[in-house]
């Protein structure tokens, strides 16, 4: 009876670590181009979230400074939040080169985000992390370089 549990115990763990492996490399495939928009809402459906770059492209090695926009899904502009910010390359199994911040908050729902970075080319993930009154979520943008 003991080694029934036993072996069932290692078939599941067996059928567990395929699953995660299978939906591993399925996270590695990039997503579709619509994924890739500068205005994205989160994925709690509590806010909806806008990047704004310096400029139209986004360079490689450079320190930037991005302006993201924070608004509820019902379009009120939030200035009241704790964003936290990381990223990476989910091809590449890195995260960001750098720790960005929102340093500012600039009022209407935007804030400056300093401390942006990336130090090669392809597919990056960042998550913006935010809480407030209105409640928690997580925004992922998905950028091309
Ligand atoms: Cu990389």
């Amino acid at each position: 009876m003991r080694s029934l549990i036993r072996s069932t115990l290692a078939a599941l763990t067996v059928a567990t670590t395929a699953t995660l492996m299978t939906g591993c490399m399925m996270f590695m495939k990039p997503p579709a181009a619509s994924e890739f928009g500068r205005t994205r809402v989160g994925m709690a459906g509590v806010y909806r979230a806008t990047i704004t770059p310096a400029g139209d492209t986004i360079p490689q090695g450079v320190l930037q400074q991005w302006t993201l926009h924070l608004e509820t899904v019902a379009g009120a502009p939030v200035d009241s939040a704790t964003v936290t910010i990381d990223g990476g390359m989910p091809q590449h199994g890195h995260g960001l080169p750098t720790k960005p911040l929102v340093t500012t908050v600039l009022g209407n729902g935007d804030h400056l985000v300093e401390g942006m970075k990336f130090n090669m080319g392809g597919w990056w993930v960042v998550k913006f992390r935010i809480a407030s009154a209105a409640g928690a979520d997580t925004v992922i943008f998905n950028l091309k370089l």
